[in-house]
């Protein structure tokens, strides 16, 4: 039989080899077209417009600092309340999240540290003394810290405007911001999920005050629970619109729901083809993103190596060996903990593309380049 090409992608296809932003309507052709090759086909064009034969990742810590969180969020299985469940907390000390990051020594780019909207926590008090240690001690590391959710808590507690905290934030060393809390900006939808979290509009706002002084960001989009496919392509456009406003958003994430020992259990898992239609619809609605990522923790690694045919250009980081990823482990992912660079590159290299190594903001490294000094401080915690 003769393999034909969806006819509703042509136009669209023609659209973008033009530069032409695609609207709402493009969004659902793409995500409703049975054609998944030529979807795959367009995004890896797309892709290698925008980076070529490389794909990116980066050597980094991971840590989750603290699962204390008075946010509720449906989706959430991480989260903790001190009240009700004092036997599981956990708040690191600064000592012990310095110290946790040195543990397998100085050779990495990156340090991603997220957590919960926590009172003890969550303040200017606590992070910009450890975040200057980490500039003095590791000046090679770029700190890719909070998300949104938390500055705004941050700012909200300090009385702050966001265009002062940001600018104590950046004064301490941040260089780039998680793209978490993001969720799903439709109204209707995010107040279903997460109704005590930052609104989209102060979530879009909070970036782009990053980005205008010049602090670096990512954005996220969680898929999979109760939004509709309007909703997934309302939130790029959004994404698209703010990136125009102000630029400074490096990556696109998509996050697939995890629904183990959360509200939104009875969601279920994401199919393999929903995710790798998710790239592509990604790659394709926002063209003025440089990257979208495919994070092996979420869709796992292997749906996230074939990603790479759908438009994603990079794994996101190998985490340390004794680094304990907590969001997505409490709510079901089968990833393990750890990936190493060594790995990352022949998954890259099978897939035909040229892995490279980066920091937080795509500075590019050679594969064995080390810091001048690997000795970690010793710390007592
Ligand atoms: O905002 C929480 C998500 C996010 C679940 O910037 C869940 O490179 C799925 O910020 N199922 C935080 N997702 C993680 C985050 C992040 C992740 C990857 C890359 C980057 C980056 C940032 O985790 C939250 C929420 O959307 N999340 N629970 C769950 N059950």
């Amino acid at each position: 039989m003769l393999y034909t090409m969806d006819p509703a992608l042509r136009a669209i296809e023609h659209k973008v080899d033009e530069g032409i932003p695609l609207s709402l309507d493009d969004g659902l052709t793409l995500y409703r077209t049975p054609d998944i090759h030529n979807l795959g086909r367009m995004a890896r064009k797309q892709k290698e417009r925008k980076s070529g034969k490389k794909v990116f990742y980066v050597l980094n810590r991971y840590i989750n600092s603290t699962n204390v969180c008075y946010a509720h969020c449906k989706f959430c299985s991480f989260a903790v309340d001190e009240f009700k469940e004092a036997g599981n907390v956990f708040r690191m000390t600064a000592d012990q999240v310095f110290a946790k990051a040195l543990e397998t020594g100085a050779n990495f780019n990156q340090i991603h540290i997220v957590g919960g909207h926590d009172p003890r926590q969550l303040s200017l008090d606590y992070w910009l003394p450890l975040m200057r240690r980490f500039k003095e001690r590791l000046p090679h590391v770029q700190l890719s810290l909070f998300t949104a959710a938390e500055i705004e808590y941050m700012a909200k507690r300090h009385r702050m405007s966001f265009e002062q905290i940001v600018r104590e934030l950046k004064s301490a060393g941040l260089d780039n911001v998680n793209g978490g809390g993001a969720e799903i900006f439709a109204e209707e939808t995010r107040k279903k999920i997460c109704p005590n979290k930052v609104n989209a509009a102060n979530w879009l706002s909070i970036h782009e005050e990053l980005h205008r002084q010049g602090v670096a960001s990512n954005a996220t989009m969680l898929y999979g629970h109760i939004e509709s496919l309007e909703d997934r392509v309302d939130h790029m456009l959004r994404l698209r619109e703010s990136q125009q406003r102000s630029p400074g958003f490096n990556a696109f994430i998509p996050l697939a729901f995890h629904p183990d020992g959360n509200e939104l259990n009875d969601c279920g898992w994401t199919s393999g083809l929903d995710d790798l239609r998710t790239f592509a619809v990604a790659r394709l609605m926002l063209d003025n993103f440089d990257h979208v990522k495919a994070y092996w923790m979420i869709q796992g690694i292997k749906v996230c190596q074939v990603a790479l045919h759908f438009g994603a250009d990079d794994m996101d980081g190998t985490h340390g060996s004794t680094d304990e990823e907590m969001i997505y482990h409490s709510a079901g992912t089968q990833s393990g903990q750890y990936v190493d660079d060594r790995e990352f590159r022949r998954l890259i290299e099978d897939a035909g593309y040229v892995p490279v190594r980066r920091n937080s903001t795509y500075d590019e490294f050679p594969h064995d380049w080390a810091p001048p000094s690997q000795q970690p401080e010793l710390v007592s915690v």
